[in-house]
């Protein structure tokens, strides 16, 4: 990468405002546990911490040690008790043009409700709730009521499957589901509730943990809505007749906030947990600093979806931790029509903007005329996440959406750090148009080789975090041994966590991520393992076995095209046969997993030791070249594949 990319430096008005100044990366360097403590005052603590970190059983972080907190507290009351009890919380747009504004006061007092309810049932701290619902103002209630008990909770996003649900249900022993009677898709209401039923199954086949599901009403699409007697209630008569009013506890540090399932290498996905005083430092902390974020003034929106870690840190913790005023909406970009995003931000006056690469990529293809036909002026910052932003999008962003001046942030995180990492300042750093820049104060990273030795400029290395941090996971639920093979094995000798992605400095020292290294894919922002969808294939009675590859795409970043061989004498039905393998994939994790490619193929290339070479299928995917194939046992049979897809 060379140093001659055109590069932005932030704009003396922007500078002259901003949250954040260079001298703040000058304090995290004189003292790193220092600098987190301060950090860490931002909150409100019931009972101070007396140590900063305790790393001495590494990996096992603890964060904040002896202190205790209420997340709920922090995000809710005390603005209230601040007298900020009217300022809107939550601008929600429902996908149908419903809206709703929720104040701090409301909210403290819906909050407050479910708190009442679920203690009513008989939950207590430690508990796991599971929650399995679209964008409506009650997912981000119920979140913040479990916070307030100390129950752990489980959002599992409302697009996965049945079979996906009752994996993360069972994998947490779940006592509590709560949900919906339906979901807005594309301006239709579509099932939700039966999801569950279908998920927690009866009889013998009943989910064991599962005690109640807690349905609120959305759609009310279905008159005859299934109904479990004894197990099934409805928000409005529990939650809703419950009192408005409810004194909270206080609770540990490292108290499990949350539990968020994420794809890794191998097929079961696994439950990251994240803390409670760590994480909200963290959370905390990055909105204000890399959003710049000015309370009672910004209006800030995050597209994303509370079933993935941007919708828990940046719509729920980090926003509401620092009294802001955001935008909730409920559903796609283009409903009814591609103008929907520019109208609410002209409605609600969006100040900052936090999208993923993929639908900045979508406006692309649209038409500028689109953004053009509203007033964006509110907007004065722009955030980027979920995968690389390649500099076109960038670029275009900035000028189209942006006004040609907001600057970008370009975050770079994972479920597993909690909250952003490696991203620009804005008001201090000079961006690259696709560069995530520089570690933020407190953070340390580096990119490094093979031997864990740093990389020269220009070299790709991975990416590792070298030093602890606030928000860093506590583990893996119910598994310590994934959890240090996953993360801490790659360079145990250091001690380093091993993010799986790739990375490189270009020769101003600006860090380039790359993308994952291992058998991660990432559509649209979505983390799926290769694994995963070859097992789904597998489970189709014809497959005998499967590869899968992301193959890049210019809008989703990367498409899953998936290569299969049938068992002997299953007959290839051609399109028939594609569309029930996609179907199966769809119904084992989630439409959005569908393979965009299934090539029905003799044989995989596989290398002696009996390893499928993917790297090779995404050459031919990506219609590249082949590379070296001399480590293959019968190198024909990318022919045999090649005259497949042609
Ligand atoms: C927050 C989130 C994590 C993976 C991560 C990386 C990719 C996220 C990125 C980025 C380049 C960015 N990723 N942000 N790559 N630039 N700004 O997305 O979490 O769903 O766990 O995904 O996403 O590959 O390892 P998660």
């Amino acid at each position: 990468m060379s140093a001659s990319l055109e590069v932005y430096p932030p704009s003396a008005e922007f500078v002259a405002q901003a949250n954040a100044n260079a001298a703040l990366y000058d304090r995290a360097d004189a003292d790193r546990l220092e600098f987190w403590a301060e950090q860490a005052r931002r909150l409100d603590w019931d009972t101070d911490f007396e140590q900063v970190l305790d790393w001495s059983n590494a990996p096992f972080a603890n964060w904040f040690v002896g202190g205790k907190l209420n997340v709920s507290v922090n995000c809710v009351d005390r603005h209230v008790a601040a007298g900020k009890g009217d300022r809107v919380a939550i601008h929600w747009v429902g996908e149908p043009g419903d809206s709703r504004d929720i104040t701090y006061s409301q909210l403290l007092a819906d909050v407050s409700r479910a708190a009442n309810y679920f203690t009513a049932i008989g939950l207590q701290a430690g508990d796991r709730v599971a929650i399995y619902m679209p964008m409506v103002p009650e997912a981000l209630i119920s979140m913040l009521a479990c916070a307030r008990l100390g129950l752990t909770h489980s959002v599992v996003f409302a697009g996965f499957s049945a079979s996906a649900l009752r994996s993360r249900v069972d994998d947490a022993e779940a006592k509590l589901v709560i949900t919906t009677d339906g979901q807005y898709r594309r301006g239709k209401p579509a099932e939700l509730k039966t999801n569950v039923d279908d998920a927690l199954g009866t009889g013998d086949d009943a989910a064991k943990s599962v005690e109640k599901v807690l349905v609120v009403r959305r759609t009310n699409h279905d008159p005859k809505l299934p109904w479990v007697e004894g197990r099934d209630v409805w928000w409005d008569d529990t939650v809703g007749e419950s009192s408005d009013h409810h004194e909270p506890d206080a609770f540990d540090s490292n108290h499990p906030l949350f539990l968020l399932y994420t794809s890794g290498t191998t097929g079961k996905p696994k439950g990251i947990v994240h803390s409670s005083g760590g994480y909200l430092t963290q959370t905390s902390y990055t909105f204000h600093n890399v959003f710049d974020h000015k309370e009672g003034r910004d209006v800030f929106w995050c597209g994303a979806d509370i079933g993935w870690v941007t919708g828990h840190s940046y719509i729920v913790y980090g926003p509401l931790s620092n009294g802001a005023t955001e935008v909730v909406y409920e559903g796609t970009p283009n409903t009814p029509n591609e103008h929907r995003h520019f109208e609410v931000v002209e409605k609600y006056g969006v100040t900052i903007y936090y999208m993923a690469p993929t639908l900045i990529r979508t406006f692309m293809k649209w038409g500028r005329d689109i953004p053009d036909a509203h007033d964006l002026s509110s907007i004065r910052l722009l955030g980027s996440v979920g995968e690389p932003i390649n500099p076109e999008a960038w670029k275009w962003y900035r000028d189209v959406i942006g006004g040609g001046k907001a600057p970008i942030v370009d975050t770079w995180w994972q479920t597993e750090t909690g909250s952003i990492m490696i991203s620009p300042l804005p008001g201090v750093t000079e961006t690259k148009p696709g560069a995530a820049m520089k570690p933020l104060p407190g953070i340390s990273a580096n990119i490094v080789d093979d031997n864990a030795n740093p990389v020269t400029h220009g070299e790709q290395g991975y990416l590792v975090l070298d030093q602890p941090w606030p928000s860093m996971l506590l583990g893996i639920w119910g598994d310590d041994e994934r959890f240090k093979e996953t993360y801490w094995s790659r360079f145990a000798d250091q001690g380093w966590y091993f993010a799986g992605d790739g990375a490189r400095y270009d020769d101003d020292g600006a860090l380039w991520v790359l993308g994952r290294v291992d058998d991660v894919m990432n559509v649209s922002g979505h983390r799926i393992s290769t694994s995963e969808v070859e097992s789904a294939l597998v489970g189709h009675s014809g497959v005998a076995e499967a590869a899968v590859i992301g193959a890049a795409d210019e809008t989703t970043g990367q498409g899953i095209v998936a290569f299969v061989i049938l068992r002997e004498g299953v007959e290839n039905t051609g399109d028939t046969l594609i569309a029930e393998l996609r179907e199966q994939v769809s119904v084992e994790i989630s439409p959005i997993a569908k393979p965009r490619e299934i090539n029905v193929v003799p044989e995989l290339p596989k290398t002696r030791s009996g390893k499928i070479m993917r790297r090779l299928l995404k050459d031919v995917a990506e219609g590249r070249e082949l590379g070296d194939t001399s480590t293959l046992v019968d190198p024909s049979v990318f022919e045999a594949i090649r005259r497949k897809r042609a």
